[in-house]
């Protein structure tokens, strides 16, 4: 039988391992499905309580960051999306149950936003992700035919000198062959050969593939350890 594209995971070998020990041993299911919107932040004192588990999700403008929220939580319309890039302007957080969250951050690298809103920003999501406690990882979609920018590349950094394991989506996928995808998931995943706590997969908000595999790895990730500073 043919495998769809959605169905091949690249999982780096110790972080995979160790994220699916993990959820057998909590046992833990999410149901992504229940997920409601709570609130947004565009200052640090709008945050909400630092309790709990987040996955963030982070990455270029236009990339595909909150249709991938949608389809993973199944609920079009939950995160806003739009084809104009810099659409989302907050740090949106949505609850799950048992005190997890989905975090839907503002994309980088929008050349037309205003120069103090990008330093607002950017100052705001890394001291975020430098400080949040609960947060437990990094969702990064990248677009499929132009991965690991060099802000891509930058976050990366932030993430493994944070010790925080980040979970690659190269998104768009139905934009491309499923062999150019597959050749693209294998050069991606040689490009982390170092790097710890990385995983990546192929993911399409339109064509809801990959949907299943994203929530494992979530869902790995928010039942996994807290992080060490
Ligand atoms: N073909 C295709 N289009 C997609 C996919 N995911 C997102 N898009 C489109 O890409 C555009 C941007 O999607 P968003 O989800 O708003 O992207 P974002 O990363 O949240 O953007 P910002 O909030 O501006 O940073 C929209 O027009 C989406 O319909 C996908 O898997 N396939
Ligand atoms: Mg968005």
């Amino acid at each position: 039988m043919e495998r769809d594209i959605g169905d091949v995971f690249v999982e780096r070998a110790r972080s995979g391992l160790f994220f699916n020990f993990a959820i057998f041993m909590n046992a833990i299911t999410i149901d992504y499905r229940r997920a409601k919107y709570v609130v947004s932040a565009h200052l640090p004192s709008q945050l909400p309580a630092d309790e709990g588990a987040e996955i963030a999700f982070a990455g270029r403008s236009n990339v595909g960051k909150s249709s991938a929220i949608n389809a993973i939580t199944n609920q079009n319309g939950l995160a806003k999306t739009s084809k104009t890039p810099g659409r989302t302007q907050q740090i949106n957080f949505f609850d799950l149950h048992d005190d997890f969250k989905l975090v839907d951050l503002p994309g980088y690298g929008f050349a037309k936003a205003p120069e103090q809103l990008r330093a607002h920003w950017g100052e705001f999501i890394s001291d975020f992700m430098l400080t949040r406690n609960s947060l437990r990882g990094l969702v990064l979609p990248m677009d499929i035919r132009r991965p690991l920018t060099e802000l891509d590349q930058r976050m990366l950094d932030l993430c493994w000198e944070s010790n925080l394991p980040v979970h690659i989506l190269l998104t768009k996928a139905d934009k491309i062959s499923r062999g150019k995808g597959l050749e693209m998931l294998r050069a991606v995943n040689n490009k982390l050969d170092d790097m710890p706590q990385t995983t990546v997969q192929l993911f399409s908000s339109l064509k809801k593939t990959g949907v299943d595999q994203a929530r494992i790895q979530i869902t790995a990730l928010l039942t996994a350890e807290s992080r060490a500073f």
